[in-house]
């Protein structure tokens, strides 16, 4: 047909992914990066920074109820959550569904992804004015470098990949600055790329996280169609313990809605093909 494609080539793994555009919708170069927003022919609504695709309408949701919901339901009693990046505000809208959370920071170095995610991703912002949470712009490095000691239960990086203002969030020192913030049984999660492409990557972030101290890493694998190879991760640390399962009955009991996430599906995504674990052994 007539329509144009956004194309995101992954070089490093001979790949490339696309999606059909109807139209570009708006633009903006921040301080930091090179925002672009279009209205896509199938997927609705696609965020692009620096050339690489950040989220879309349709099937944005398996991130960020996967970056939200295992930690939430592997931790005993979170009630104090910093997410690190997150300027969409999908993550904040997934953890703000959990009712105990008294207090959750959001901490994203760039006002204008925020700005685009109000005007193209309203639904993700709709917990935005929850008196529970807290909006900052600012650099996140230096914001967990600065946190009280012990003052956190639960801390969510949902950042870019590391290029750009995401590299310093890959880590040991970022990751020591974590752990310090964590409260006993404290865990950290971040997304950690694609098993399939990105393993060397992955593989050194859980490195670094070991070396900064935290006591246990789980890796938990999920589909997200619009990021390389269309299968992604998530990594959990655990401050000062091994894991030890999650809450299952509150898992399966939500107080809420998903439209991914349920007990069966966390339990299964803590499943690792063979070549995950001969990596990560
Ligand atoms: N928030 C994760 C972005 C990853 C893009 N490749």
């Amino acid at each position: 047909g007539d329509n144009k494609w956004f194309t995101e080539i992954f070089a490093a793994s001979g790949s490339a992914f696309g999606l059909a555009i109807s139209k570009k919708l708006d633009e903006v170069q921040s301080p930091f990066q090179h925002i672009e927003m279009f209205e896509t022919t199938h997927f609705g609504n696609l965020m692009v920074i620096d050339g690489v695709i950040m989220l879309s309408s349709r099937d944005n949701f398996l991130y960020h109820e996967m970056l939200s919901h295992p930690v939430l339901f592997t931790h005993p009693n979170p009630k104090q959550v910093v997410i690190i990046g997150g300027g969409d505000c999908g993550t904040l809208r997934e953890v703000l569904k959990h009712p105990d959370i008294e207090q959750v920071t959001q901490i994203d170095i760039d006002e204008q992804v925020t700005r685009m995610a109000e005007k193209y991703f309203p639904e993700l912002c709709e917990s935005n004015n929850d008196p529970r949470a807290t909006l900052k712009f600012a650099d996140g490095i230096a914001y967990m470098r600065d946190a009280a000691p012990g003052s956190l239960d639960v801390v969510i990086v949902d950042s870019t990949d590391p290029i750009g203002p995401g590299e310093g969030l890959f880590n040991r020192a970022f990751y020591e600055s974590c752990l310090k913030a964590l409260r006993p049984g404290g865990i950290l999660v971040q997304q950690s790329e694609s098993p399939l492409i990105h393993m060397p990557l992955l593989k050194a972030m859980r490195d670094a996280m070991s070396e900064a101290g935290f006591a246990d890493l789980q890796s938990l694998l999920f589909p997200q169609m619009v990021y390389p190879s269309g299968w992604w991760t998530c990594t959990l640390a655990r401050k000062d313990a091994k894991f030890d399962g999650f809450r299952v009955e509150a898992a399966q009991n939500p107080a809420f809605e998903t439209q991914y996430y349920n007990a069966e599906v966390h339990q299964a995504a803590m499943a690792l093909p063979n070549f995950v674990k001969k990596a990560f052994s």
